[in-house]
């Protein structure tokens, strides 16, 4: 059985060498509420073909890895009743049950990578949970191996933010502030926290990936872009709410995969729904940014790609399932 099955537009977009963005759905699955969770997907994927890009939502369904979801995928994602939360660790048993579910940051680096994808946008990344310096989202060590260029709107608020930067260090992965000093704290323009990377533009962006593939490193490129001035909430005020949040997902006892979804859906009330607003924002903002990176890489490189063809899969294009 092929292992990646490719929407026809995202193939024949792959083979003429044109722009591509990856696309997650743990987002699509866990992330937000019915049916903004559609509108927003939807909303992305525009937004990336308005930059002259084509989009490459990322998703198992029934057991299927695809890069590339027709509307019809889409919707019924959207609406799965329980779609599984797949990371790297159960891909695999996701992939060989049949089952159905959305790709965090990690799996969808993992596919894309392997479908020849260079380009991923998402919301806020994984990392070191606070008080639980146990629990690193499997989001790190996809980001210090797998070389894409990952636009984010920094790690989630709920987070750890200085631990999980300290630990991209560790591991290698350059942080870039996209037009900002400072780590974006997902639905805050601003953590406060000093980013040593700087860039302004998406020709700068490109050029720190052809170096970082020159230099044959292994790292993704962490483009964080602050969230919409108006659609943001200030760090001031959401800090405590946070912190209340956390200490009730202490007392409640929620950890693991659930940890995060719950969290959000609690920070989405607490803020009477700004969070929502300030997501959907960032998640469009960071789909533009990475259509344009995704443009000037693909506009400066050369085709065939050297480097970061895929390690030989069986690529089959969708049939019938997919875009006509
Ligand atoms: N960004 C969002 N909403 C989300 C996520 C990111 O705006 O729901 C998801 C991503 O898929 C990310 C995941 O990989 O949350 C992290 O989950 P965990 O902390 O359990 O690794
Ligand atoms: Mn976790």
């Amino acid at each position: 059985m092929p292992d990646i099955f490719l929407a026809p537009e995202v193939a024949q977009a792959l083979r003429e060498g044109r722009p591509v963005v990856a696309l997650e759905s743990a987002l699509i699955t866990h992330g937000l509420p019915r049916p903004l969770n559609r509108d927003v997907a939807r909303e992305m994927e525009e937004t990336v073909r308005e930059e002259g890009a084509v989009p490459a939502t990322i998703a198992v369904l029934e057991g299927r890895p695809w890069v590339g979801l027709s509307r019809e995928q889409m919707e019924r994602l959207a609406a799965e009743p329980s779609p599984v939360k797949i990371s790297l660790q159960n891909l695999p048993a996701v992939v060989a049950r049949g089952a159905t579910g959305g790709t965090t940051v990690a799996a969808t680096m993992h596919l894309a990578h392997r479908a020849g994808l260079r380009v991923f946008a998402t919301g806020g990344i994984g990392g070191v949970h606070r008080g639980h310096p146990e629990d690193v989202s499997a989001d790190l060590p996809a980001l210090a191996s797998i070389p894409m260029v990952v636009v984010c709107a920094g790690a989630k608020a709920i987070l750890d933010l200085p631990r999980t930067l300290e630990t991209l260090e560790t591991w290698g992965v350059p942080v870039v502030g996209y037009g900002t000093d400072t780590l974006p704290a997902f639905t805050s323009p601003t953590s406060g926290l000093p980013l040593p990377l700087r860039a302004d533009s998406p020709e700068e962006v490109a050029a720190m990936a052809r170096a970082r593939d020159d230099l044959g490193l292994r790292a993704a490129l962490l483009v964080t872009v602050p969230v919409p001035e108006e659609d943001g909430i200030p760090w001031e005020e959401v800090e405590s709410e946070i912190a209340a949040i956390v200490a009730e997902a202490e007392r409640e006892g929620i950890r693991g995969p659930a940890l995060t979804p719950y969290l959000l859906a609690r920070l989405a009330h607490q803020t009477d729904g700004r969070s929502l607003r300030a997501n959907r924002a960032l998640l469009v903002q960071n789909a533009r940014v990475a259509a344009r990176i995704a443009r000037s890489i693909e506009s400066s490189s050369p085709h065939p790609r050297p480097f970061t063809s895929p390690p030989a899969p069986l690529l089959t294009q969708g049939s019938g399932e997919g875009r006509g």
